[in-house]
């Protein structure tokens, strides 16, 4: 059985303590034991962080830090097939969809954070003085210190490196704790970090679970500067209580419920297309997935039946066949949660225009966490289907008559991640997009990133923006040095 460790001080520790099973979501099978970490390796950790922080890792010069951020983006490149094994093992995602979005975006996140080190522009002001000599205000960027970076299972490498990368450049030292559904890239990334020469203490990684657990103990550590988390809104919630014993910053990417905006006139093609991608991508389980789906009324009806037809075409199976375009869910946990919102549509007068169940699958499946993608129309706005976050393959359609309605629709929600709409009349995209009120809003795409834009999410999508010079911004304290002449 593999056994997952912690890392701390450069080190994968053995702890004998309390260990917990990694359940595959494809199989149902046990596929590792990881051990948990108690508050002692928690405190041992950030001790470490801290240690490694005033001690080098923030007096590195910049190109020195993004020398080495390179280093792991090449590293993460050369053991990319261990990589994608991992995420596999732990989500059951496609290796289509693994080897293509989840690893080459971990490499990618740590290449745009040396980059945008070496360009961050300086800025300067010369101030007048009554003595006519002046002085000139330099802005310098301090590490913030020892982060928190708190991730969900979803896209575990992308997520963890979207701020692992950035906490680096910016001079700070890392304790991560990945979700208990998802440990294996982090612990890999361990030893990339040991392979390329980054100092102990840097990155460390505990396991466990989060409330009253290792999560917690972390969120609670007085020696945590500023905490980092993406995951949902109530635990978000939970660990800003912790936060603000102590004025810690936090960053938080939270969840989404978030409408798709489809008008008549658009490519309906590329809608159709883009609409199932934004539903049904990792089996529904991203946060800006697209769950609620807007149609102008005079294209509705052909919409709901292409759509369904896309989500009937979707293939289950081996994460390592070619022709697999779906995976399971994460667990068999979260798939209860899904099932009790497909009772809620039926209860709720849905019509189902595909799925709505478990497919049938080869007998060493019967006990993954596999779901059947699934269309409906027909429920009233206020279904807990269309107002609560699903995180399933799964989208409710419904028509509209004019664009106020589906701005009021869109609106509607106390999410404000993101949307995607669809059109080819530009001014009218650029209108609607104004008048959502989300952190993204797509046109003619989905999930399309620029690393520099910022990201994240209004309402109870999240707290602030990372992304380019956003993330500098958390990621670092700002100092105006003011010398007078
Ligand atoms: P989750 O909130 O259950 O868990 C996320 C992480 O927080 C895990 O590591 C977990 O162990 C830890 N945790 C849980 N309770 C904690 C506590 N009290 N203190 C400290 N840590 C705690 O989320 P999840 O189920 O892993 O992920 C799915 C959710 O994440 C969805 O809501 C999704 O929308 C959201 N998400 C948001 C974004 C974004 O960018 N906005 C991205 C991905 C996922
Ligand atoms: O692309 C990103 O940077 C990002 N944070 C994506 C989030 C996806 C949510 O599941």
């Amino acid at each position: 059985m593999k056994l997952i460790r912690n890392f701390v001080n450069g080190e994968f520790v053995t702890t004998h303590g309390a260990r917990f099973a990694k359940v595959s979501p494809v199989t149902g099978e046990i596929v590792a034991e990881i051990e948990s970490a108690d508050e002692a390796l928690v405190n041992s950790a950030v001790s470490a962080a801290s240690a490694a922080l005033s001690g080098y890792w923030s007096l590195f010069s910049v190109s020195q830090r993004t020398a080495l951020l390179q280093a792991i983006a090449a590293e993460i490149g050369r053991r990319s097939k261990e990589f994608i094994d991992a995420e596999i093992a732990d989500t059951g995602k496609p290796y289509a969809l693994a080897s293509t979005l989840d690893v080459p975006r971990g490499a990618a996140n740590f290449l745009a954070f040396s980059d945008l080190m070496q360009r961050t522009p300086q800025e300067t002001w010369t101030t007048e003085t009554p003595d006519g000599r002046g002085a000139i205000n330099t802005v310098t960027y301090a590490p913030k210190g020892v982060i928190a970076v708190i991730c969900p299972w979803n896209l575990p490498l992308l997520l963890m490196t979207w701020k692992v990368a950035p906490a680096l450049a910016c001079g700070n030292t890392v304790v991560v704790k990945p979700s208990e559904e998802s440990p294996s890239t982090a612990t890999l990334l361990a030893e990339v970090m040991n392979a390329v020469g980054i100092p102990p203490g840097v990155y460390n990684v505990v396991h466990g679970h989060g409330p009253k657990a290792t999560g917690e103990f972390l969120t609670q550590h007085p020696g945590v500067d500023a905490i980092t988390f993406t995951g949902e809104s109530k635990t978000g919630e939970a660990i800003m209580k912790n936060a603000a014993e102590g004025l810690r910053d936090v960053s938080f990417e939270l969840g989404g419920k978030n409408a798709g905006i489809v008008f008549a006139d658009c490519d309906f093609d590329a809608a159709v297309e883009g609409i199932a991608r934004a539903t049904f991508l990792n089996c529904g389980q991203v946060c800006l997935g697209t769950e609620r789906v807007y149609v102008e009324r005079p294209i509705f009806e052909r919409f709901v039946t292409a759509l369904a037809s896309k989500a009937r075409s979707l293939k289950p199976g081996d994460p390592y066949a070619s022709d697999t375009t779906i995976g399971p869910l994460i667990s068999r946990e979260h798939r209860e949660k899904v099932l009790s919102y497909f009772a809620k549509a039926k209860a709720d007068g849905a019509t189902c225009h595909a799925g709505g169940g478990i497919p049938s699958l080869p007998e060493n499946y019967a006990n993954g966490a596999w779901i059947e993608p699934t269309v409906w129309t027909g429920l009233p706005e206020t279904s807990a289907v269309i107002r609560e976050e699903i995180f399933g393959p799964c989208c409710h359609v419904a028509p509209f008559d004019s664009e106020d309605e589906a701005i009021a629709r869109a609106n509607d929600s106390p999410y404000g991640l993101a949307t995607s709409i669809w059109t080819q009349d530009v001014s009218r995209a650029n209108r609607v997009a104004r008048r959502i009120r989300v952190g993204i809003a797509w046109v003619n795409s989905w999930f399309l990133r620029d690393l520099r834009t910022p990201f994240g999410g209004a309402g109870i999508s999240g707290i602030g923006r990372e992304g380019g010079s956003h993330s500098l911004a958390f990621y670092t304290e700002m100092r105006n040095v003011c010398v007078k002449l």
